[in-house]
């Protein structure tokens, strides 16, 4: 098992699995588990643009996000929605901010299509791989046909056979499983 335990998950994950519990609370489940609260990472860009040490174009703000034009833009328009809070990838925004997170992002969705006259937006998010500011952020980028971005902007393949597909399936379905049940 990877091993940062500074991260409150993968100390619970460790905590489900050794039994070991070093200076945390126990817990019976991963619902009744208390997250710590993520402090401001001075080291983080991110943080620093929320705690208003750096300039940048801020289109929106609410009590627990902040949007802000990127400074390098897939086209004008391209938004950066994050939360205020220090959380590094989705898999680490605590439930109760994920209705408050993501309604923003369709928010700016929609203003972008609107304010850009925008035909459709992309919306993304990098986790780790790719993710160049390990601060949670979403991108809302402004589409339009023909604007040269293909879909995804990676080559696609085939599923070897459709076994493979079921095999795949069944991996993916497990593992929702064990994330619901707190396996
Ligand atoms: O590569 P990922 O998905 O992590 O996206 C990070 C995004 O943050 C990139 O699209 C960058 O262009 C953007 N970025 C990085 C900085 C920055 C920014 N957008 C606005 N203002 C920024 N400042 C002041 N500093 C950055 N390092």
């Amino acid at each position: 098992m990877c091993g940062d335990y500074s991260n409150p998950r993968t100390r619970l994950k460790r905590e489900l699995l050794t039994g070991a519990t070093d200076e945390l609370e126990t817990s019976s489940s991963l619902c009744e588990y208390k997250m710590a609260e993520p402090q401001p990472d001075e080291n983080c860009i991110f943080c620093r643009i929320v705690a208003g040490q750096l300039a940048v174009a801020r289109v929106f703000e609410d009590d627990s996000c902040v949007a802000f034009l990127d400074h390098r833009p897939v086209f004008p328009g391209h938004v950066l929605l994050i939360p205020r809070k220090h959380y590094e990838t989705l898999a680490d925004l605590p439930a109760d901010q994920i209705a408050p997170f993501f309604t923003n992002a369709q928010l700016l969705s929609r203003a972008v299509e609107q304010g850009m006259l925008a035909e459709g937006t992309f919306v993304g998010i990098n986790n780790r791989v790719s993710q160049s500011v390990p601060h949670l952020h979403v991108h809302v980028v402004p589409r339009r046909r023909g604007d040269g971005l293909r879909g995804f902007f990676w080559p696609r393949q085939r599923y070897a056979s459709d076994r493979e597909m079921t095999r795949v399936q069944g991996l993916l379905v497990d593992a929702i499983t064990a994330i619901r049940t707190g396996a």
